[in-house]
């Protein structure tokens, strides 16, 4: 079984799409193994988008993810990472297909309402930014 992260981002919890979004996930079949509010700190921001250090989108990007709480999830099933990728739909919301998340609801590059790990390797960097070991359950 993989374990992927999704954050739900401060658009995505302003408009009142947390239910939905969870509830999609676990239609589909992932078991949740850990879920928290949190605003993140611009240092977890920063560490979130690290390979985008540098880059034009890069300030107003972590201006974003730190203007209000977030939702966090890691998320268990069968090919995690790549399943959940296809369901969040790709980064612009006004070029995602319809039935993606981000198809469904948003129109924007950076407002795009979620953000998914794109990898094992990932995966494990980003919990770490934001779980504590204890706040992870295996059943
Ligand atoms: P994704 O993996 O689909 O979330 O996309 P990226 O890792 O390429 O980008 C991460 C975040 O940077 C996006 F969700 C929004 C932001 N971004 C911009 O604001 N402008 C851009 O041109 C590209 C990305």
């Amino acid at each position: 079984m993989e374990r992927t992260i999704v954050i739900i981002k401060p658009d995505g919890v302003r408009r009142g799409l947390v239910g939905e979004i969870l509830s999609r996930f676990e239609k589909k079949g992932f078991k949740i193994r850990a879920l928290k509010m949190i605003r993140l700190s611009r240092e977890q921001a920063e560490k979130l988008y690290d390979i985008h250090f540098g880059k034009s989108f890069f300030n107003d990007l972590v201006n974003y993810m730190t203007s209000g709480p977030v939702v966090a999830v890691i998320l268990e099933g069968d090919n995690a990472v790549n399943a959940v990728r296809l369901m969040i739909g790709p980064t612009d919301g006004s070029k995602a297909p319809p039935g993606t998340i981000r198809g469904d609801y948003s129109l924007s590059i950076r407002e795009n309402v979620i953000h998914a790990s794109d990898s094992i390797d990932r995966v494990e960097h980003e919990v770490s930014v934001i779980f504590k070991p204890e706040e992870i359950y295996d059943d």
